[in-house]
């Protein structure tokens, strides 16, 4: 009667164990959403990418038919207190790692909107990794100051 009921509780304990897996696996894309723009003018999308591999990897390239051009770029502060972005030919995504794309930060620069992206629309992205295979995302479309983001990446007024 006593070793049931040890058997029991160990198997409750294992499957509790198994439950309880952080997240998910594979690679994973959550929290994902791009600014609104006009129609020839630039955006920017934002998401959280979780590599649950084994493998480290990296984000090397999306690319959407939204936009003639994307590009994966960094902001940062200058030293002359100007944010400055660069184009960003790799993220590294070490196996077991997340990274995240916001405002002021890493972003996916959209380039050349070929029409007007408002609130409540949807961009197709894919994203390109090194190891992984690709990812295609749809993405909702909102306005950054409904996510707390201010227009800090310049996206409005960079070429
Ligand atoms: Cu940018």
């Amino acid at each position: 009667m006593k070793n049931v009921l040890i058997f029991g509780l160990a198997g409750m304990l294992l499957l509790a164990a198994c439950a309880s897996t952080p997240g998910g696996e594979g690679m994973e894309v959550k929290d994902y959403w791009a600014r609104a723009g006009m129609m020839d003018g630039n955006s920017a999308a934002y998401m959280v990418i979780v590599n649950y591999t084994d493998t480290d990897d990296g984000l090397v390239g999306v690319s959407s038919d939204a936009v003639d051009a994307v590009e994966i770029h960094l902001s940062q502060m200058g030293a002359d207190g100007i944010m400055q972005m660069t184009k960003q030919e790799k993220i590294d995504l070490p196996a077991g790692t997340e990274l995240e794309l916001k405002p002021g930060s890493y972003h996916v620069m959209l380039i050349g909107l070929k029409e007007e992206l408002k609130a409540g629309d949807e961009i197709t992205l894919t994203l390109h990794f090194q190891t992984h295979e690709d990812i295609t995302l749809t993405v909702p479309v909102k306005d950054a100051a409904d996510m707390g983001g201010s227009g800090m990446d310049g996206h409005n007024t960079m070429p």
